[in-house]
């Protein structure tokens, strides 16, 4: 009797099972494959592109910028079916996701890594089910063989304008000889924006015995743990010259520290600020003098992954790597920057 319930439940169950992974493949059966022609789209599930979508996490309004543009590009309206899946910082997540969306036999992977090293196995895992990946803001370590395309920013080439930032700031005030006592705030340990970064800063440094790097410590890419790290470093040190934080969201942690310490940065003779990626906050910051210089990076990379996408259903050639532009603001144009944001917003 109790064997025969137990087993009318087990094979509830298996039924219950099989149509939720009979459900969740349609989503993919209907959708024909490779037959886009890049004209109108009357039938939203007809025609479309699929892509599979692992983001890293959540952690920066940059993030989130990058996210957005990139559901914005890889619309129904332009022709594609996105499955989006955020990994919320961990490795092991976006993995899964990967393999998920190869078992979903999806068109193409678009995938913004974590961290550069660990995706030998599940790139080849796609390449052998002949799914075109993408990468996306960050890079991967291992042969270029595993992906079909980069889309990003060059972060060594930020690092170094850092470095040269302050070399040009430090001239201009004749004090180009003078120690600097720097602390540096890195981003994830073994992300491909970590490690470029430091390298393009170091770089510079290399040319001037006279930086000297008294303190260095990960905050992760967020406020939280910029406020910790910055505390920490003002508790250890006396003479800070310079804070170099690898994005925004430190930089206002870090910015929070050194208020409670009764600290001051952006006058003469305080604290120099840099920062990376220049979004709206931290424009306004930079104008209002409290960081002195923000090297931008720019999230907004979903049409150049679209117009890669459409080239390569195309059969066209694509490139290996496409950089996104990017400046250094300042002072000087930061305004200039912040009037063309709200002129966006207004749109
Ligand atoms: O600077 C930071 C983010 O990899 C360029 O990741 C990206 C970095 C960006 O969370 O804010």
């Amino acid at each position: 009797m109790k064997n025969g319930k137990r087993m009318a439940a087990a094979l509830l169950l298996l039924t219950v099972l099989l149509v939720t992974v009979l459900v969740a493949g349609d989503q993919f059966q209907d959708v024909p494959l490779k037959q886009n022609t890049g004209g109108s789209y009357p039938d939203a599930q007809e025609d479309l592109i699929v892509v599979g979508f692992s983001q890293l996490g959540s952690e920066s309004v940059w993030r989130t910028t990058h996210t957005d543009s990139i559901r914005e590009a890889l619309s129904k309206e332009n022709g594609f079916f996105l499955q989006y899946d955020n990994a919320r910082q961990k490795q092991e997540n976006q993995i899964k996701a990967v393999r998920g969306f190869i078992s979903q036999r999806v068109d193409y992977i678009v995938l913004s890594p974590l961290m550069e090293d660990g995706w030998e196995t599940v790139l080849t895992e796609a390449k052998e089910a002949g799914i075109p990946v993408i990468l996306v803001d960050r890079k991967i370590s291992g042969a270029d063989s595993l992906y079909t395309t980069f889309i990003g920013s060059d972060m060594e080439a930020e690092g170094r304008k850092a470095g040269e930032w302050l070399v040009q700031y430090q001239k201009k005030r004749g004090k180009e000889d003078e120690p600097l006592n720097i602390v540096m705030l890195t981003g994830t340990p073994g992300s491909s924006s970590q490690l470029g970064r430091s390298r393009g800063f170091y770089e510079v440094a290399a040319e001037h015995p006279n930086w000297k790097f008294i303190d260095l410590a990960s905050g992760d890419f967020t406020v939280i743990k910029g406020r910790e790290v910055m505390g920490e470093f003002l508790r250890r040190h006396r003479k800070i010259d310079v804070v170099v934080s690898q994005n925004d969201e430190m930089t206002f942690g870090a910015l929070e520290a050194i208020q409670n310490a009764g600290r001051m940065t952006g006058l003469p003779g305080s604290m120099i600020v840099i920062s990376f990626d220049g979004m709206k906050e931290a424009l306004e910051l930079v104008a209002d003098g409290r960081i002195n210089c923000v090297v931008e990076c720019n999230p907004r990379q979903g049409d150049v992954v679209a117009r890669v996408i459409k080239r390569l259903e195309a059969g066209e050639p694509v490139g290996k790597v496409y950089y996104v532009r990017e400046q250094v603001f300042t002072r000087e144009n930061a305004r200039d920057h912040l009037a063309g944001y709200e002129a966006k917003e207004a749109e």
